[in-house]
């Protein structure tokens, strides 16, 4: 099922939203997390790569860095990028849907096995903005930038400017003017935000998480990829996790950084993923029919979860050799 089909079952209503066991090494994490992380035998699941959406190929980018002895904060930096660069991705980096003005404006985070983080919010005419969010992390005393100063900061590390706003957006973004008359009506079939997790050799977490937003968003508008424990959260004794979907409904329950703790506190990926699902929908007048979210997460000791709202959500997970598409779960089959 491709991310068409998904986005136009997961749309229930015209005016909606919607957006769109394996075992390692963990002995270092044993004394500080007993519960979650039983040492068990692992080196034959070694390196672990997962991401949201069907993206083998930014998977298998992950993966050759990890297979060639690369750490995991490598792998999701460079698997992220190639979606990035994918002009043919409408909801990342070159390519992506503009603002309801026209201007394509990107978010993005990463964080480590340490716990740094850097992220980067309405960031203009730079591809790449999840290697700004590193440049961020390791090259200064923030966790965010925005904006112009954003993008300043990109230039000074020697990022080349460019337009981002590709004919076939930019097409896409004309014909949405006439229909839509500036109502709030997002267009539902360009939402493929790129989070990734990976584990690597030494049994490491990071994670990223970049998108351009949702398309026609109004001018400023920042969603939940780039804000840590929203997007994207990573506790190196415990797992990690990335968000997908309409990014304010997962701002207002933190929800990455729910599923991690709920695996701290024993929960599988799966149980987790299913939980932080279940605080949206069944907050009071949750309006939950008409938009996605969906989640994945990874533990310490490399089991793997998604579960999203709707149908169609999926995960593409890199392990073994094996690089497959996961169909996720979801909470909605009435
Ligand atoms: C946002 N969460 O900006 C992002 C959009 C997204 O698949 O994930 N689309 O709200």
């Amino acid at each position: 099922m491709n991310r068409r089909k998904f986005i136009k079952n997961a749309s229930l209503t015209g005016a909606g939203l919607a957006v769109g066991s394996t075992l390692i090494h963990c002995a270092e994490a044993t004394s500080k997390n007993e519960e979650n992380t039983a040492v068990v035998d692992t080196k034959n699941n070694l390196p672990l790569v997962i991401a949201t959406w069907h993206v083998e190929n930014a998977t298998t980018k992950a993966m050759e860095v990890l297979e060639a002895g690369g750490n995991a904060l490598d792998a999701v930096e460079q698997g992220c990028m190639v979606e990035e660069a994918n002009e043919k991705g409408q909801s990342v980096g070159k390519g992506g849907l503009p603002d309801r003005d026209g201007n394509v404006t990107l978010d993005a985070c990463i964080m480590d096995k340490n716990g740094n983080c850097g992220a980067v919010v309405y960031l203009k005419d730079i591809t790449h903005a999840v290697s700004v969010a590193r440049k961020v992390m390791e090259d200064t005393p923030h966790v965010m930038l925005a904006g112009e100063g954003a993008k300043q900061f990109a230039i000074s590390k020697g990022f080349e400017p460019e337009d981002l706003l590709t004919e076939a957006s930019k097409k896409a973004w004309e014909e949405w003017k006439v229909k839509s008359e500036y109502k709030p009506i997002i267009n539902i079939e360009n939402h493929d935000t790129i989070g990734m997790l990976a584990i690597d050799n030494n049994g490491d977490i990071s994670g990223a998480c970049t998108t351009s937003g949702l398309a026609y968003k109004l001018a400023g508008r920042v969603g939940d990829s780039p804000i840590i424990g929203s997007g994207l959260f990573v506790d190196n004794e415990v797992g990690g996790c990335v968000a997908t979907g309409l990014g304010e409904e997962v701002v207002k329950t933190v929800g990455s950084f729910l599923v991690v703790e709920l695996m701290r506190q024993g929960k599988t990926p799966q149980e987790a993923c299913e939980e932080a699902i279940s605080r949206i929908v069944k907050k009071p007048n949750s309006n939950y029919k008409a938009f996605q979210v969906g989640y994945i997460a990874v533990n310490k000791k490399g089991e793997t979860g998604s579960f999203s709202i709707h149908q169609w959500f999926s995960m593409t997970k890199f392990q073994n050799g094996v690089n497959e598409q996961i169909q996720s779960d979801y909470f909605n089959k009435a």
